[in-house]
């Protein structure tokens, strides 16, 4: 039986100040060229510039998160792990792609920093939700990469500590490491209560 989804956006939304954008892991080492590049990236990219400006003209807040790994995290292959290292803190993998319009006053969190502990969410091990929390945030919306890690977890997370969660699928790309996990992300999320919206719902 097909199950009908309440969580389908029917009205525009508008952005207010106490909403937060959540821009997941917008690094070089995650675009084409980079050593962990997720197929696509780089077309999220005049998404995620388009909702920034966005927040920018409504004055919401905007995060940044990013993987910022130790050289000999746990995750890389040469530790046993399932990536090839990327994202190594102070490197130019590491950092936010140049093209990305990100505001002098975005706040940048960074994540995955013990070399022992792996952490796809940007509030696992953070100081994200007591900024959010801080600023008053109610809605996040999460867009980035990868959709199908780091993204869903973030969003997850947001979900089961109270936010108002919305995912914005066009500003945001995967991996599919094993076929079919982009998409079996994207129902958990919905499933969990994320709004899947999109640049057209906007105001
Ligand atoms: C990520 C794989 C490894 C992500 C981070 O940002 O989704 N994916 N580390
Ligand atoms: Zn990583």
């Amino acid at each position: 039986m097909k199950t009908k989804r309440c969580n389908q956006l029917k009205k525009k939304i508008t952005i207010k100040k106490t909403d937060a954008l959540i821009i997941v892991d917008a690094q070089n080492d995650f675009l084409s060229g980079g050593s962990l590049p997720v197929p696509k990236g780089e077309e999220i990219i005049l998404f995620l510039n388009y909702y920034l400006d966005l927040f920018k003209k409504a004055q919401g807040k905007v995060f940044a998160t990013r993987d910022w790994h130790p050289i000999n995290h746990l995750s890389f292959k040469e530790q046993g792990g399932i990536w090839s290292s990327h994202c190594i803190c102070g490197t130019k993998g590491a950092e936010f792609t140049p093209k990305l319009k990100l505001p002098k006053n975005a706040i940048i969190i960074s994540k995955a920093t013990d070399s022992s502990k792996e952490s796809y969410s940007g509030f696992d091990g953070t100081e994200l939700c007591k900024k959010l929390k801080k600023s008053k945030v109610i809605k996040v919306f999460v867009a980035g990469l990868a959709i199908d890690y780091c993204v869903k977890n973030t969003v997850i997370d947001a979900i089961n500590l109270g936010f108002k969660t919305f995912f914005l699928k066009d500003a945001s790309q995967g991996i599919d490491l094993n076929p079919g996990d982009i998409k079996q992300s994207i129902e958990m999320m919905r499933n969990k209560g994320a709004k899947q919206v999109k640049k057209q719902y906007f105001f």
